[in-house]
């Protein structure tokens, strides 16, 4: 068996890249490095796969529709076969429609390289890659979507290619709406607020998804500090001796602080009055505004701030003021939310930018709590923690709790007692238990159910996979990890839609997501490394879809805002699960 794994492996090697042109595979060559691609777009593929490249150990398998067939082979680039499987049973998964369909496993198959998969009377996969360098590659340019959506700077061609462009929002008058006004910073009156990324798809600064967003790359360079500390996507301040994706953080968190007013409480969003067109930043001139304020906003500005002047505090032990101005603006932020407990944001009537309006504010007190008890050993903090009551679920913009048990888990060991902290991770595992039995109970390969598809679906793919990846990291039992895995072979491909949902990667990609740079920049390509949406039924935006089920109402075009938009928090779980599963196997090599 290794012999013949070998033989494959050093033919694969030999044939790389010329396989596709042996194979008929339709030419995408996914020249990866971010900015300069050059990606076809073949027709739709019947059997559905991971696009950019499975892990060599991790879970791998396709979508094939229902057949009469129980076998299905691969095969390198030589035409050899290298493996043979048995499909799964022929099944349904109301999710993704009425056709029934097949799983062809080959998770046994461990050899990097390039193959097709093939079944009588179906026909062939596109291009199978097992290949870590595809998931590097696309990592960065996950991580890099940060630099091109920087807000308040140019961008140069030294580090943006031909995505260069000119500076927009310097926002530094912003100015104070009705809704926000303060005794200290009354209405009309402007404060400075430079820097930070954009949300989204709109150029808008939104206190409440930057936290998760900041959190989430927070968590990931925490969680594996040594794999960052080398990692370099090409920024400006790539050679200042701090790893990138601090650098990256650093940008938004500068913005984030200037979010709070003197009483302590903190602006809900930083936007225009109305959408900007389809215009690049510079020619989106339109006055900006800080709109309303809100506990989420406190308790989430709270949260990242406190973890920001933990987790960064290694790197900055010679100059550490300005870490310890976050945390006394956290302590602010957390005063001002216990004293205003529910302050709803309300979307005043002359503004129609995005709400991330939220009413139930318990799970913003166990995360924001949660931090504040890591960065000052001060327990009277951990009390909304403790009390917090619903049921563990992953985490998104309006339900941060996940987040708190993800410090707990990493940080707080020693503070904690041996009974809180056990019971913490056996919260966590539970629900990737459920996990699992969610992942088999459809037969898709993916933690998924039908009402899991909302807004934001890949996020939510992906915020699983973190969960996951967090039982496995506390447990070592790899069956977490190979689900993880799964539902990152979903993102990349292997759903009912057949698009691999990140731009620039795979063989299929979105090429019209509802990206104002994107669409305003006179490049053909969208920038690569952004991952939209994602398949959901609501279709709020009134678009013409193809398919209306939870897992396949997807359209790839600017008018789909419900499902082909990108933000700054859908892009960071895939950051998080790649940089894990990659930071863990640069650790177990040799
Ligand atoms: O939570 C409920 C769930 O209980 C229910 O079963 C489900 C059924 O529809 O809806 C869920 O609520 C959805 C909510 O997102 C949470 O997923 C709402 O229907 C849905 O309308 C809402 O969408 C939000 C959208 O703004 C509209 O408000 C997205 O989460 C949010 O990511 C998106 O954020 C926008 C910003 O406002 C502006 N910038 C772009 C950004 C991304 O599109
Ligand atoms: O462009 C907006 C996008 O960033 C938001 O996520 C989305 C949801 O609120 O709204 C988009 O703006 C649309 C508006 O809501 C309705 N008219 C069309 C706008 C897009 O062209």
């Amino acid at each position: 068996m290794f012999n013949q794994y070998r033989k494959v492996y050093l033919s694969s090697l030999f044939y790389g890249v010329t396989t596709c042109v042996l194979m008929g595979c339709n030419g995408a060559n996914i020249n990866t490095e971010s900015t300069n691609l050059t990606v076809s777009q073949p027709a739709k593929q019947t059997i559905h796969i991971n696009q950019l490249g499975y892990f060599a150990t991790g879970e791998k398998g396709a979508i094939i529709p229902a057949t009469k067939e129980t076998a299905f082979r691969l095969q390198n680039s030589a035409g050899e076969t290298v493996f043979e499987g048995t499909l799964s049973e022929s099944r349904g998964w109301p999710a993704q429609g009425p056709n029934e369909f097949k799983f062809a496993d080959f998770s046994a198959f461990t050899v990097p390289g390039n193959y097709v998969l093939t079944v009588e009377g179906i026909g062939k996969s596109g291009p199978i890659y097992i290949d870590s360098d595809a998931n590097r590659r696309a990592h960065k340019a996950a991580l890099k979507y940060y630099y091109f959506n920087r807000a308040g700077m140019a961008l140069t061609e030294a580090y943006a290619g031909k995505f260069k462009r000119p500076a927009g929002h310097p926002d530094t008058q912003v100015i104070v709406h009705p809704s926000a006004a303060s005794a200290s910073q009354p209405a009309l009156s402007t404060i400075s607020s430079p820097k930070g990324w954009y949300d989204a798809g709109d150029y808008g600064k939104y206190t409440v998804n930057a936290s998760i967003s900041t959190y989430t790359l927070l968590a990931a360079y925490a969680d594996n500090p040594e794999f960052y500390s080398n990692l370099s996507v090409g920024i400006p301040e790539s050679n200042n001796g701090l790893p990138d994706i601090v650098d990256e953080l650093i940008w938004n968190l500068e913005w984030l602080h200037t979010m709070q007013n003197d009483d302590g409480a903190v602006y809900h969003k930083l936007t225009t009055l109305q959408w900007p067109g389809k215009d690049m930043p510079d020619a989106d001139t339109a006055d900006r505004y800080v709109i309303g304020l809100s506990t989420s906003a406190a308790l989430d500005y709270a949260a990242t701030l406190a973890a920001a002047s933990r987790i960064l505090r290694p790197l900055f032990s010679d100059n550490p003021q300005q870490l310890d101005t976050w945390l006394a603006s956290a302590k602010k932020a957390w005063n001002w939310a216990i004293a205003n407990p529910n302050y709803v944001y309300q979307q005043p009537s002359d503004v129609s930018s995005g709400e991330y309006g939220d009413s139930d504010f318990s799970d913003e007190f166990a995360w924001a709590g949660a931090e504040l008890f890591l960065a000052t050993e001060d327990r009277s903090y951990l009390l909304p923690f403790k009390q917090y009551r619903q049921s563990l679920k992953e985490p998104d913009w309006a339900n941060v709790a996940a987040l708190g048990y993800f410090s707990l888990i990493r940080e707080g060991q020693q503070l904690l007692a041996d009974n809180e902290y056990s019971e913490i991770q056996t919260q966590l595992i539970a629900y990737a238990d459920a996990s699992i039995q969610i992942y088999q109970a459809n037969g898709y390969g993916v933690a998924m159910n039908s009402e899991d598809f909302v807004w934001g679906s890949n996020a939510v793919v992906l915020n699983k996979a973190i969960m996951l990846l967090h039982a496995f990291h506390l447990t070592g039992q790899e069956k977490y990890r190979q689900v993880a895995l799964g539902n990152l072979n979903f993102v990349l491909g292997r759903n009912p839609t057949g698009y691999s949902f990140l731009t620039g990667f795979g063989e299929l990609t979105p090429q019209h997501p509802h990206h104002r740079i994107s669409a305003g920049d006179q490049i053909d390509k969208p920038l690569p490394g952004m991952l939209v949406g994602g398949p959901q039924p609501g279709q709020q935006d009134n678009c013409k879809y193809a398919q209306n089920y939870a897992a396949s109402s997807y359209l790839d075009d600017w008018c789909s805002y419900s499902t082909n938009e990108v933000t700054i928090n859908w892009n960071a779980p895939l950051v998080y699960v790649l940089g894990s599963v990659l930071a863990q196997e640069q650790a177990d090599k040799p």
